[in-house]
């Protein structure tokens, strides 16, 4: 039976030292309790570190053996692994970038080993306990570079990895030295989880840029699989706040907090000590407010909690400070005898005083200056029983993007926060219940549970679409038999794209010409078989470049026939060209404005060539010509095609298919194979006889039989068969 493993950086309990011995505290947050369904199940187990430095040998084989119990492994970290890969690379320089503070980021080699070093760690825990065929889910941004490690040992398990952070544009990642080997890292997985859409095209577009893998709908061609990236918001245990809030002893907390702070209006603000949540920022909008509204003083006060995270990193160090210097500022100036403006708590709170917090506050200030979701927000919306209160959240949180009920705002904007805390804190108790009902709708359907079932789901959809991809492989057993029956036919044929499938793209279509490997392969195979070369090209490059083969040419899509016996070129279709001048005056005008891109004039087309161009602007610049062209294709009945980096404009009738049909017409094959790379080739397949091998190269869903991986195993297949 397969299982599943779960693995993150931090177990989902913490070690504590304590009179010699070690203790464990399991954690309650929403990923351990989400996650609960998975890893508790059978075989299933979760694997990290369990937060303290643990080096006696004895202690560890105590702690493994309890872990074990509680269906978790360890991995253990030493003091030096703590501090270059976790508040070394993982906390100073990518937590930084991910969150567009690149003003804190540390470019550090030694750092970046230790990455290395302890992703390769978790690699070889997992490596003990995983079967080929389980599946892994990663988490989060300490563990960019496992995906890729599990994949190399367990090329057939499932992986998937999940981000909880922000994935920040191409900008930014292209910063990292290291971003090539993080990216290929993440692409290890075959699905990748983001929180958000934005975060989502961010990634897809950095892995274009650095790694040239393209993508489609959210699907990443890679070499030998399809990849899924897709955007998962997620959710929070909403029955447990809901039910917290609403419980007996939460409300006694309530009203001996309240007894406390008298009758004012509370602002709620809770997050981890970090400069991505804008707690400064936040002080200084409350400053202001008091400033400018001086009818609050001594019925507004705000709730502070800072929960204590990374103090040991520099820049946490001197937020604390900063934080401290603030709030003592504002109660020293502000404060009366009954009154203080700030209750400030450096601590975290047990769950059902957190719960207190959020039910008794008025409203909640969730502003970070740049969040991957957060989840403070979803929490006071579900621990409001009675629907009232207000949430005023960042448009920079992912969860803005579902919380639309919410007061959003740009937490650079202190007046419009201050603005908008005053309009919050004389909102109608009607509109507080509308938005927060609705809020909570969606957050009810929206949970976590929901959220591992569909991430889960969506893992076993990616499988099955790539095993449909998969069962179409070239594989030994359909190269034996393809070889065994080439060597039994007497009349075979072979039709052969040229770009892509003989050959790999390079920037200048014209140096794309064929190497000795290539000549000597054609040349082998045509001693033994009619050899067609049916290509896109024009028929004097095509001519030039198989001259003295004994090979037949396409030329054009089928425009251009030249047999190994004749001396010329053969018209294969009429010679009308009275379109092309309305036509190339669009593509010069697209050409103008893109530079890197040309035309390219063959019989019966005109091309848009964008391999030059700055990778993103071609693809904008061809779409946009690709509409303008298929209206005027319209009037002129031209079709339109898009190629790799091309965009083709043509006469329908004339295609590859129509060529190859044309070919083989009064012969009689026995053996008949057919390879291409993109969609101009599919016409070629459909036009196959049935027992054809047609053969597409990539990962793509094709009229051909088969798929193979690239132009390289197209020669070593062409090769096997004539060795
Ligand atoms: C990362 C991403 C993303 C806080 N104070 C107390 C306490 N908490 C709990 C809250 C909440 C959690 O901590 C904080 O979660 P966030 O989502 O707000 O923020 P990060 O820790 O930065 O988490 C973030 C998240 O991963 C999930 O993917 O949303 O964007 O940065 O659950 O309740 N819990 C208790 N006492 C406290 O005083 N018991």
């Amino acid at each position: 039976m397969s299982k599943t493993i779960i693995v993150s950086n931090r177990l989902p309990i913490s070690l504590r030292h304590r009179n010699g011995k070690f203790e464990f505290k399991p954690s309650a947050g929403g990923l351990a309790t989400g996650l609960g369904s998975i890893y508790k199940e059978g075989e299933n187990i979760w694997i990290g570190w369990p937060g303290n430095t643990v080096d006696d040998p004895e202690q560890r084989a105590e702690i493994i053996i309890e872990l074990h119990e509680l269906k978790m492994a360890p991995v253990f970290l030493s003091k030096q692994d703590v501090e270059e890969f976790y508040e070394g690379f993982s906390n100073e320089t990518l937590w930084p970038a991910f969150h567009y503070f690149t003003q804190y980021m540390v470019y550090n080699p030694d750092h970046w080993a230790a990455y290395v070093r302890v992703n390769k760690m978790f690699c070889e825990a997992i490596l003990k306990k995983a079967g080929s065929e389980d599946t892994i889910w990663v988490h989060d941004y300490q563990l960019l570079l496992l995906p890729q490690m599990l994949r190399e040992a367990l090329p057939n398990a499932t992986i998937a990895f999940f981000q909880h952070i922000p994935f920040p544009s191409y900008e930014i990642i292209r910063m990292i030295p290291w971003r090539k080997e993080l990216l290929e890292g993440i692409t290890g997985a075959d699905l990748i989880g983001f929180h958000t859409y934005d975060d989502m095209r961010h990634f897809l577009s950095a892995v274009g840029r650095i790694t040239g893998l393209s993508n489609e709908s959210g699907y990443i061609q890679a070499e030998n699989r399809i990849i899924n990236v897709d955007s998962f918001p997620m959710g929070i245990d909403y029955d447990k706040f809901a039910k917290q809030a609403k419980s007996r002893k939460t409300q006694n907390i309530v009203k001996n907090f309240r007894k406390q702070v008298g009758d004012q209006k509370l602002l709620l603000t809770i997050d981890r000590l970090d400069y991505s949540k804008g707690i400064p920022q936040r002080i200084q909008v409350f400053a202001q407010l008091l400033e400018q509204h001086p009818e609050l003083h001594g019925k507004v006060s705000m709730i502070m909690i800072v929960v204590p995270s990374r103090d040991k990193v520099q820049s946490y160090k001197e937020l604390k400070e900063e934080i401290d210097t603030l709030v003592g500022r504002i109660n020293s100036d502000y404060s009366t005898l009954n009154w203080v403006p700030i209750h400030y708590f450096y601590r975290g709170f047990p769950f059902d005083e957190l719960s207190a917090f959020y039910s008794m506050a008025d409203i909640a200030l969730v502003t970070p200056l740049r969040d991957g979701m957060n989840l403070v927000c979803k929490e006071f919306v579900a621990s409001k029983t009675d629907q009232t209160g207000v949430l005023i959240l960042s448009e920079m949180a992912g969860a803005s993007k579902e919380l639309q009920d919410a007061l959003l705002v740009n937490p650079n904007d202190r007046q419009g926060l201050v603005d908008t805390i005053f309009e919050a804190l004389s909102m109608p108790v009607e509109e507080q219940k509308a938005r927060i009902s609705a809020l909570q709708e969606s957050l009810k359907t929206y949970d976590i549970f929901q959220w591992v079932k569909v991430f889960m789901d969506r893992v076993e959809h990616v499988k099955q679409k790539q095993q449909e991809l998969n069962s179409k492989v070239v594989d030994v057993k359909v190269t034996t038999e393809m070889e065994k029956s080439f060597h039994a036919a007497k009349n075979p044929v072979l039709f052969l794209d040229y770009d892509g499938t003989l050959t790999g793209f390079v920037s200048n279509p014209q140096d794309a010409k064929p190497d000795e490997e290539l000549k000597g392969i054609v040349k082998k195979l045509s001693e033994k078989a009619q050899v067609v070369i049916i290509s896109g090209r024009d028929k004097d490059t095509l001519g030039k470049w198989f001259k003295g083969q004994n090979v037949d040419m396409i030329a054009e899509h089928g425009v251009w026939v030249k047999m190994r016996t004749q001396k010329d070129w053969e018209l294969y279709a009429d010679a009308d060209s009275s379109w092309k001048e309305d036509i190339r005056n669009i593509m010069e005008y697209y050409v103008l404005r893109t530079p890197g891109a040309f035309i390219e004039e063959k019989h019966h087309s005109l091309v848009w060539h964008y391999r030059k161009v700055e990778s993103g602007l071609g693809d904008l610049r061809m779409r946009e010509l690709f509409s303008h062209l298929k209206y005027m294709a319209r009037g002129h009945n031209l079709q339109v095609l898009e190629g790799n980096m091309v965009l083709e404009i043509k006469r329908p009738d004339i295609n590859k298919g129509r060529a190859a049909t044309a070919l083989m017409k009064g012969q009689k094959y026995d053996f008949v194979l057919a390879i291409g790379d993109d969609w101009t080739d599919e016409d070629t397949f459909k036009a196959m006889p049935e027992d054809a091998y047609s053969i597409r190269v990539g990962y793509a869903y094709t009229a051909a039989n088969y798929n193979i991986k690239s132009f390289r195993q197209v020669r070593n297949l062409l090769a096997k068969l004539v060795s």
